[in-house]
């Protein structure tokens, strides 16, 4: 029986190791539903460009949510940045899983949403804004200031090129400004279409909330913060937390052997959005 009447996942980043495969099961496991909008970066065919990290909870994942469309509960793939590569089937139903590019939802209470990825919001990955928002002189100081550390790392025999303005640029990326531009990018674009709403992922920053009259909501990740929206059968839409062990407590034991996997992670090892 589902217990929900839609749940929306987005960036579950597959084929990554901070992939958090176990947690998404067992959200899985709670969330039967009548439809599950999976909303971009859903496998990370960037990342399994570098190097690969299939693992059997990841396996699993993907045969659960095939297994979901066959038995009649209608799953729909949107892609995202990350498995771009699968934007060109957009049309195309593949084992009962529908695959399109931006679709419309409407919630049971008659709200109208537009589920989307979101990097056509990301102003940083589409044009590089990050230049101007740092500002020209503070780039070209970033630079001047980056040849004197690699000379300085020379003069040490320090090996490899270490980036201070791509370091800046990633520090930049995740601040507010970033995320309230995207928000009202999202926003602006839902409204341009006559709807009350967006549902997208992208910026691993999950919520539900008004922006400038419309409903703004984002599913977060299944990397890091282990985020969730569902929809109940009245409408209403649910930001659901699966990420918080305190929150979880019989999961207190699984939860520990990942944090030692955790540790063994390389430093520096992290998801783009
Ligand atoms: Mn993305």
């Amino acid at each position: 029986m589902p217990q929900v009447r839609s749940v929306f996942l987005s960036d579950i980043h597959l084929g990554t190791r901070a992939c958090q495969a176990d947690r998404l099961l067992d959200f899985l496991r709670e969330h039967p539903a009548e439809q599950t909008y999976l909303i971009g970066d859903i496998i990370d065919f960037w990342a399994m460009s570098r190097s690969i990290c299939w693992t059997q909870a990841q396996n699993t994942v993907v045969q659960k949510l095939l297994r979901r469309a066959r038995h009649g509960e209608r799953v729909v793939f949107i892609p995202g940045n990350h498995d771009e590569a699968l934007r060109d089937y957009c049309g195309i139903v593949f084992g009962e899983v529908e695959v399109v590019d931006e679709l419309v939802h409407e919630t049971a209470d008659g709200r109208r949403f537009l589920l989307i990825h979101g990097d056509q919001f990301d102003q940083v990955t589409r044009h590089h804004r990050w230049v101007a928002v740092l500002g020209d002189k503070a780039y070209d100081l970033l630079v001047r200031i980056n040849a004197w550390l690699s000379w300085g790392r020379r003069k040490l025999g320090i090996a490899g090129y270490w980036s201070l303005a791509g370091y800046a640029k990633r520090k930049v990326k995740t601040a507010l400004n970033f995320i309230f531009d995207f928000e009202e990018s999202a926003v602006h674009h839902a409204r341009e279409r006559g709807l009350d709403g967006v549902i997208c992922g992208h910026i691993h920053w999950a919520g539900i909330r008004e922006v400038a009259g419309l409903s703004y909501v984002n599913c977060g990740d299944w990397v890091d913060s282990c985020t969730a929206i569902v929809e109940h059968f009245d409408g209403r839409l649910e930001l659901v937390d699966w990420g918080g062990m305190a929150a979880r407590p019989r999961l207190a034991a699984p939860a520990a052997t990942r944090v030692e996997a955790a540790a063994e992670l390389p430093v520096g090892e992290t998801v783009e959005v």
